[in-house]
């Protein structure tokens, strides 16, 4: 079989807003409760998705709000709904990220293609096609598949870190220019290193091509954020990031539960 230059096949969830403010000082309690009231709605809202509230340390700004949406017409609304609050105009941006959440699904891919060599199928043909279609619909009928594709914050882990990456393409260093068979083995590696961090670390990898600057944003949640350095270090080392990888800034948060969001903004953010 000749290797193949083919993108993995892939699964698209939620969209994400990850906005980033300052906040000044506010003039009276009555618009932090009305601001509140916003994230208590939005706390859970099913298949539509939810936003959480995060103080932000350091990193050059007070707040990050994270917006999961089922489409981006109510990724919008959110956006809008928190700008034309009252508490809105004491909302300084210092930056934003849009993308949606996303499977790749390297090893589903590499076993398809070698299936699809054995049979005769071959890629870019309607049989192959067809073949796609199928796994992809299988796939989206898992349970695990579906929870993540649609993430929620474990109760157990408060803290959040988020920054934006991209895969390199530099001669002798092109991501995009490997074989999915190359690429694949790596993100198994990958996946591995990942998989010893189940139960502290809970991440959402979002795609962002086409949405924003960079090609991904990654969100982890944790219990204790040490578990961040500890993760993000090992994983340095993996030869797709060690090798591939180039990543923006990161910035970590506490989330403040929505009953909490009031005499937080009233305390001054
Ligand atoms: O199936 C598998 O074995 C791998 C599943 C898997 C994929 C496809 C996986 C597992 N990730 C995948 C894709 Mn990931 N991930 C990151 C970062 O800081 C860094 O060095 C990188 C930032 C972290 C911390 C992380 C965590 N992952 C991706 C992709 C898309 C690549 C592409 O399509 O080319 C990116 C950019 C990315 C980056 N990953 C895991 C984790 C963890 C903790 C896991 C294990 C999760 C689990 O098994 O529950």
């Amino acid at each position: 079989m000749s290797p193949s230059p083919l993108p993995p096949l892939l699964l698209d969830g939620w969209y994400i807003l990850h906005q980033f403010f300052r906040v000044e000082p506010l003039p009276d309690d009555e618009a932090a409760r009305g601001f509140a009231d916003l994230f208590a709605l939005w706390d859970d809202m099913g298949e539509e998705g939810w936003s959480g509230y995060y103080r932000v340390v350091g990193g050059g700004t007070d707040v990050m709000l994270i917006h999961f949406r089922r489409d981006l017409e109510a990724l919008g609304d959110a956006e809008r709904a928190v700008r034309r609050s009252p508490v809105g105009e004491h909302l300084i941006p210092t930056g934003d990220y849009l993308s949606v959440v996303e499977l790749g699904l390297y090893a589903l891919t590499a076993a398809l293609l070698e299936k699809a060599a054995a049979e005769g199928v071959v890629p870019g043909t309607e049989a192959w096609d067809l073949v796609v279609e199928e796994a992809l619909a299988q796939e989206r009928e898992k349970r695990y598949v579906a929870q993540r594709l649609q993430p929620v914050q474990p109760d157990s882990m408060p803290w959040a870190c988020f920054y934006p990456m991209d895969k390199r393409r530099a001669p002798g260093q092109n991501w995009y220019t490997l074989p999915l068979e190359e690429r694949a083995r790596m993100m198994a590696e990958h996946g591995m290193t990942g998989r010893r961090y189940a139960g502290r670390i809970s991440q959402v990898i979002s795609g962002s091509v086409g949405f924003d600057d960079w090609e991904w944003a990654v969100t982890l949640f944790a219990a204790d954020p040490l578990a961040f350095k500890a993760l993000v270090t090992e994983m340095r080392y993996d030869e797709v990031s060690s090798v591939y990888a180039e990543f923006g800034s990161f910035l970590v948060g506490q989330r403040i539960p929505a009953a909490e969001i009031a005499s937080e903004l009233a305390g001054g953010g």
